[in-house]
């Protein structure tokens, strides 16, 4: 399958990560891109770098004032004499204003941020640029050809909102690749989203619109990061009405019960007639991810990329999770391949 990869996803290399009370190491490493090319590669896929499509694409989901701040926060946390990483400490938590930006760059630091795992450090805003060009790489292809493709998209995207970051996210991936299929004229588009986490940025950036459908399988937000959006109850709003589908499930969920919930986020994404899929491909639902909590095995990924294709729809794949163990390369390829696999013209 074409892959589009930017070289510009490695310009991120950050030093911390508050985790369990500790400033350690990233679970989200620019090491996940070597384990997933040489597996890429190895099967002989194709890796092309994507044209840089700038910052039109990014405006169409994010919010103007928030993609400035991340195109300056490093300079400015540095200007202001800090020493280490740009992290959060403090938000516009419910007993405040949020309707203020302060000056300072701390102020604005919480005011766009969802939590305080994610670090900004130089060299983000550059690979946030690159991580999305591979997405619209892909998509654009897919596009012209009907082919599937996918994007080997570092850092990932699918807990950054419109105007918050988080979650190892800066731009939203999934939602700036769906945008622009709609802006080159299909009617409607799928996210379906595979993550162990929930994608609370896409739900978030498509929840009054009918024109995405967005449908997401999880860890049960109740005990599960990002705690406070992902439940079932959310099912879109105004015209979005019935346009988001979450299935959160419990942490230990059996591949047979993941499965099934696919099977209704499926039927949802056939009934809604949407022309084209992008699917969020995170694989730290693989049974031995550090941070994640579900039970598949490396073949299982075969059957779910072959269970994808059988929905007959234009698809595009878009890297999300998937944290530092071995098994990453072989788990997205496996996706790859079983779509390949079962995909009709290989009939
Ligand atoms: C990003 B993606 C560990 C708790 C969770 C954030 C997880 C972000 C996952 N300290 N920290 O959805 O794979
Ligand atoms: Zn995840």
């Amino acid at each position: 399958m074409l892959t589009f990869f930017s070289e510009d996803s490695r310009l991120r290399r950050a030093r911390t990560e508050l985790h369990d009370g500790a400033l350690v190491s990233p679970f989200e490493c620019p090491e996940r891109i070597d384990l997933v090319l040489r597996h890429i590669r190895q099967a002989g896929f194709e890796v092309r770098t994507p044209e840089a499509y700038g910052l039109g694409p990014v405006h169409a989901v994010h919010d103007a004032d928030y993609v400035s701040f991340l195109e300056t926060c490093w300079p400015s946390w540095q200007a202001a004499g800090h020493e280490g990483e740009a992290i959060p400490n403090i938000w516009p938590a419910r007993s405040m204003r949020s309707d203020h930006v302060p000056r300072s760059v701390s102020g604005k630091l919480g005011y766009y941020a969802l939590g305080a795992d994610t670090s900004l450090c130089e060299g983000t805003f550059s690979a946030a640029m690159g991580s999305k060009d591979a997405a619209l790489g892909a998509v654009a292809h897919t596009l012209h050809t009907q082919a599937p493709s996918f994007a080997l998209c570092r850092p990932p995207g699918h807990h950054a909102a419109s105007d918050q970051f988080g979650g190892y996210c800066f731009f939203n991936n999934a939602a700036i690749a769906a945008q622009y299929a709609l802006d080159a004229g299909k009617r409607r588009v799928a996210v379906l989203d595979v993550d162990f986490h929930h994608g609370n940025g896409t739900q978030e950036i498509f929840y009054t619109r009918n024109d995405v459908l967005f449908a997401s399988l999880h860890g049960d937000p109740e005990v599960t990061f990002p705690y406070y959006l992902g439940y079932a109850d959310e099912t879109g709003a105004g015209e979005g009405q019935g346009y988001n589908l979450n299935f959160p499930l419990p942490p230990g969920t059996s591949v047979a019960a993941w499965m099934q919930a696919l099977e209704q986020a499926l039927a949802a994404i056939q009934a809604q007639e949407c022309e084209l899929l992008i699917v969020s491909l995170g694989v730290d639902i693989f049974e031995d991810d550090p941070i994640s909590a579900f039970t598949f095995k490396s073949a299982d990924f075969i059957a779910l990329g072959e269970r994808l294709a059988q929905a007959g729809l234009p698809t595009t794949f878009l890297m999300e999770g998937g944290y530092a163990v071995e098994e990453i390369g072989v788990n997205v390829v496996n996706v790859l391949q079983g779509f390949e696999r079962e995909s009709p013209q290989d009939r």
